[in-house]
């Protein structure tokens, strides 16, 4: 019987020795310790032994049910580390990889373009004013010295929701009301960027919707060379110190006089060439100083200030900026085109 457990024993550590899975060792497990084992199988025979070999055996058959336990326990051990370890070693992070590029978003290139005349006009002492795109007929058009059945509203048909209500043609508007606001007395330095919508068939450089800058400065004493300072700074921010600016007399309802504002090709510097149309100038925007009757029904006495006004069409602008040759393209978010703004 001795021999019989001691070779039990034996073999059973041999096979788990070398079991290389958990699973094995745990078949090992049952098959020599279970109920229906070797080594029960064994004690079931005691019984035959006389009393002096009934304690030793039995002591022995212990010995060897530890013994296998023991030799198990210690495999699982080596075969749970065994499989950390190649975990480990399967699912190492290469640190030194290069990474997945993250995606970047970037401005649209007309709000590009609104934040950099912004910060230009800020610099100059200027705040930014914001207004309704929905308008009463006063404000875009009465206030600004364009009273009913004037001609000069022709150039700006828009979207009626009344006879009263429609959408605003510029952002004028905007400096009417602050103008109302500040209750005939100045100094009044806004520009007023936003959307406005005309009446219009929309092709390469015309849309019904669209967005403008205007900007207002009343005080005592604002002359036309002050327009001309400022403009004249906007324009060699915006578009390059070498580039230069001149005035060209012209008409605006809200403004007298009034000027349209031209900056020198960028293309030719002043030749003349296909894309000035051969004359070295790009217009830009209109300007002028406010019309006395302008100030005066938003409440400011006209003999005591002066001011000067100016708007410009934001496309317009960032198509010259950047090259663009179609305002379409503002509009459709094609990602080839928006994704070259990114850096902008
Ligand atoms: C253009 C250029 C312009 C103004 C806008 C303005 C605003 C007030 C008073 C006087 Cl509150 N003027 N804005 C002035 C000149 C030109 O826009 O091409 N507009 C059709």
């Amino acid at each position: 019987m001795r021999e019989q457990l001691e070779a039990l024993r034996d073999d059973a550590i041999k096979k788990i020795e070398q079991a290389q899975e958990k699973k094995v060792v745990q078949e090992i497990r049952v098959k020599y310790l279970g109920k229906k084992g070797p080594v029960t199988e064994v004690l079931r025979g005691m019984g035959k032994l006389s009393p002096e070999e009934r304690p030793v055996i039995g002591q022995l058959a212990n010995d060897v049910r530890e013994a296998i336990g023991k030799a198990i326990e210690s495999k699982m051990e080596a075969l749970e580390q065994a499989e950390i370890h190649r975990k480990l070693q399967e699912e190492t992070i290469d640190v030194t990889l290069p990474g997945r590029p993250v995606l970047k978003g970037g401005a649209h290139p007309l709000t590009a373009t609104i934040t950099e005349v912004e910060d230009l006009f800020i610099g100059l002492g200027f705040s930014v004013a914001e207004g309704p795109q929905i308008e009463t007929d006063y404000y875009n058009f009465e206030a600004l010295n364009l009273p009913k059945d004037h001609p000069a509203r022709d150039m700006q048909d828009s979207f009626y929701f009344t006879d009263e209500l429609l959408l605003r043609t510029q952002t004028s508007p905007v400096q009417a009301r602050t103008m109302e606001k500040y209750k005939g007395k100045g100094p009044i330095k806004i520009i007023c960027p936003g959307k406005v919508f005309r009446r219009d068939d929309d092709d390469a450089t015309h849309s019904h919707q669209f967005m403008q800058i205007e900007g207002l400065y009343v005080d005592h004493g604002v002359r036309m060379s002050d327009l001309k300072g400022v403009l004249q700074a906007f324009a060699k921010s915006f578009f390059g110190e070498e580039r230069s600016i001149r005035l060209r007399p012209s008409f605006f309802p809200f403004t007298e006089p009034s000027v349209e504002v031209d900056v020198s090709c960028g293309i030719c510097h002043g030749d003349g060439c296909r894309f000035c149309k051969q004359t070295g100038w790009i217009e830009i925007l209109g300007a002028g100083m406010v019309h006395p009757r302008v100030l005066e029904m938003s409440g400011f006495n006209p003999n005591e200030y002066s001011g000067f006004a100016f708007g410009m069409g934001v496309e317009r602008l960032s198509m010259l900026k950047y090259g663009i040759d179609d305002i379409r393209h503002f509009y459709t978010n094609d990602r080839r085109f928006l994704a070259q703004f990114k850096r902008v």
